[in-house]
């Protein structure tokens, strides 16, 4: 051995244990580092091998990246990139490549210059989904050699290698999640990776990312996802998926750079009554807003005065609301700083205190000439929001009249309600029950003590079309509202709710369904915190009835009903005695039975309303409720299990 030779196999002992102690902290606490170990964290995953590619590609060496599922949920990405460094690291005496694989804290610390502009969850990157693959492979093209090196659960047992010739440049990484980490699951989910990979995509417009799913040989899938124009697409496909009209054609874009941080801001408005602001620093969603939100909302509040100011379109002495000026808005914010602050609990907010004034100052200039330079649109976007300040204020006065005569009418509650005797709120229950025949046989059937009943008739109000001013005196409604006892919308209390379950009891059909949506709907946009809560359940009542003798089960799907029908049968299999009844209707059901199969909680099954993505509600919501058929149709034939199943 030369002496050379003895120092580099020497630090490379050296290396080694450094980066077992540092690799082991990371199996140790996987939480820490990503998260979590069920799903959420799995997919992180992915993301941080793909956030190292569009780093490559937002330096300017990268154009195109592939991700591909493979059977057994093995991920491959790769990136036609310059290829991480293979050279010998001054610093460690082992290869770049290697030291980015295996030691923790690595990735941003090389090269320098530019900012490091994506980043996952805490930015740790490469070395953290090694130490937590049950293997993975590297390989690396450098426009001479390939080289190649493999890994198991974050160890190697031989450095980097090359194993060919090539004049292509970038790096390809394939690695499979280790079950034993990922202890729930190690299955990828196609539709979270591809909303992920889009967003990047619109994020970074121009990359070009396709995204395969070749799990299934025979139903391979493949997505590519290539934006030239960056967040203005992001809009217009937000638009487009929801089967919301815009006012104008244009996108309004505004971009610009202050020092080191770039800021750039796309926007649309839409004929629905919601607004939808989604922002990012440095690629990441910043789902809790921060500065560069509210600069941007100030500056558009600002500016659409300002116009109505000089024009004199504005009501004297009013002005016009932050809530007004967003009614109907798509915006996408997007900034890119070399060092982003994230606050909150979920770290979820960005704090950065100097991007406030920078995206207010920028938005505002550039959207005044905006403004200068398409009246048209201008005054479009002012009619707009002057229509939702009327709104605004006829909704304030239906509430004092609504809240004016719930006080002289003292808590007086609706008519068709039966309540319970039991005055707390500890454990008792509302049953919100569709039509009066079946309301009949669930005010018989009920323990009177906690359950109350409220049954619903005829047609509904579907809020989704409505601005809130419409829900104040709707004589379907307000029964429901004044029976929960919380009030809606900005008056919305939980504390006054006067029950501790709100229970949506449905048909099992179409129009059960129907009114369920419609009832959820409500619930979503006038009394979220109902929802997020966990207050809202729907009841689970069963389709068939098995019978045989005196012996019965009731079954809630086909196959449950298909197994008792097997159990019932003689011991030759015979079926000829079993008996099946089928229950179009909550209506078909006795009082006893639907207390034994629905109510009584000993023996019910019910499913609780839970808010995973309030962003995918919102957008199933506009597409079931809104005006559009085509995204309609196109989201129940895509989503037919979930549209059946509605989990929003
Ligand atoms: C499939 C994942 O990791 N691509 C990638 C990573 C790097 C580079 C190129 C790269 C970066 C730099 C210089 C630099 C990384 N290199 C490093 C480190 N794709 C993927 N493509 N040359 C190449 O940042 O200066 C970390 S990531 F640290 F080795 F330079």
């Amino acid at each position: 051995m030369t002496d050379e030779m003895k120092t580099q196999a020497q630090s490379y002992d050296e290396s080694q244990i450094q980066v077992l102690e540092g690799l082991e902290a990371v199996r140790k606490r996987p939480g820490m580092y990503i998260g979590s170990t069920g799903p959420k964290g799995l997919h992180h995953l992915v993301y941080e091998i793909v956030d190292n590619a569009i780093d490559e590609a937002l330096a300017g060496f990268c154009t195109e990246i592939q991700v591909t599922i493979l059977p057994d949920n093995v991920v491959r990405v790769s990136d036609n990139g310059r290829g991480i460094p293979t050279g010998i690291h001054p610093k460690e005496g082992i290869s770049a490549a290697t030291v980015v694989y295996t030691i923790l804290h690595a990735g941003g610390k090389f090269g320098g210059g530019g900012y490091k502009v994506s980043g996952g969850l805490h930015g740790v990157g490469a070395s953290v989904v090694n130490a937590l693959s049950e293997w993975l492979k590297l390989t690396v093209k450098d426009g001479t050699h390939v080289h190649y090196q493999e890994f198991h659960r974050g160890d190697y047992s031989e450095p980097i290698r090359i194993i060919g010739d090539t004049t292509e440049t970038g790096t390809t990484v394939e690695f499979k999640a280790d079950p034993e980490i990922f202890t729930e699951t190690t299955e990828y989910d196609y539709e979270t990776l591809l909303k992920r990979l889009r967003e990047q995509a619109f994020l970074n417009g121009g990359i070009r990312i396709i995204f395969r799913d070749e799990r299934d040989p025979e139903n391979v899938q493949e997505e590519i996802l290539h934006y030239e124009g960056g967040i203005r697409q992001f809009v217009e496909y937000l638009h487009e998926k929801r089967g919301l009209e815009s006012l104008s054609k244009d996108v309004i874009y505004v971009s610009g750079m202050d020092g080191d941080s770039f800021a750039e801001i796309a926007l649309q408005y839409n004929d629905s009554y919601n607004e939808m602001i989604l922002s990012f620093a440095n690629n990441i969603h910043t789902a809790d807003g921060g500065t560069h939100e509210v600069g941007f909302r100030s500056a558009l509040t600002k500016v659409i005065n300002e116009y109505g100011k000089k024009f004199g379109l504005l009501k004297d002495g009013t002005k016009l609301l932050g809530e007004d000026v967003r009614e109907g808005l798509t915006a996408i914010i997007s900034v890119k700083l070399t060092e982003c602050e994230f606050e909150g609990q979920t770290k979820g907010r960005l704090g950065n205190p100097s991007v406030r004034p920078f995206v207010e100052k920028l938005v505002t200039e550039k959207l005044m000439n905006y403004f200068e330079e398409n009246p048209t649109v201008a005054r479009a976007i002012f009619d707009k929001s002057l229509s939702a300040q009327t709104a605004r204020e006829a909704a304030k006065k239906a509430r004092e009249t609504a809240r004016r005569k719930s006080a002289m009418e003292s808590a007086s509650l609706p008519g068709k309600l039966a309540d319970c005797s039991e005055k707390t709120t500890e454990g008792t229950e509302l049953y919100i029950v569709e039509g009066d025949s079946a309301g009949g046989s669930a005010k018989e059937g009920r323990d009177r003590h906690y359950q109350a009943i409220l049954p619903l008739w005829g047609k509904m109000l579907n809020v989704e079309k409505a601005r809130i001013d419409r829900v104040y005196g709707n004589e379907k409604l307000m029964p429901v509202v004044t029976a929960l006892g919380t009030s809606i919308g900005e008056d919305f209390d939980i504390e006054k709710l006067r029950y501790g379950k709100v229970i949506i009891m449905a048909d099992a059909d179409v129009d059960g369904s129907h009114i369920q949506t419609l009832l959820l709907t409500f619930f979503f946009r006038f009394m979220r915190p109902l929802i997020t809560n966990g207050k809202v359940y729907l009841a689970q009542p069963p389709l068939f009835k098995v019978s045989k003798g005196k012996k019965y089960k009731y079954a809630f799907d086909e196959a449950e009903r298909d197994k008792y029908i097997a159990e019932f049968a003689d011991a030759d299999g015979n079926t000829s005695k079993v008996n099946v009844q089928r229950y179009k209707g909550l209506g078909e059901m006795s009082s006893e039975q639907l207390w034994e199969t629905t109510m009584n909680p000993e023996t019910r099954s019910m499913m609780r309303v839970e808010l995973e993505d309030a962003e995918k509600a919102d957008e199933i919501f506009t597409v079931l409720m809104g005006d559009k058929v085509a995204p309609r149709k196109a989201f129940i034939e895509k989503n037919a299990r979930y549209a059946q199943n509605l989990d929003v």
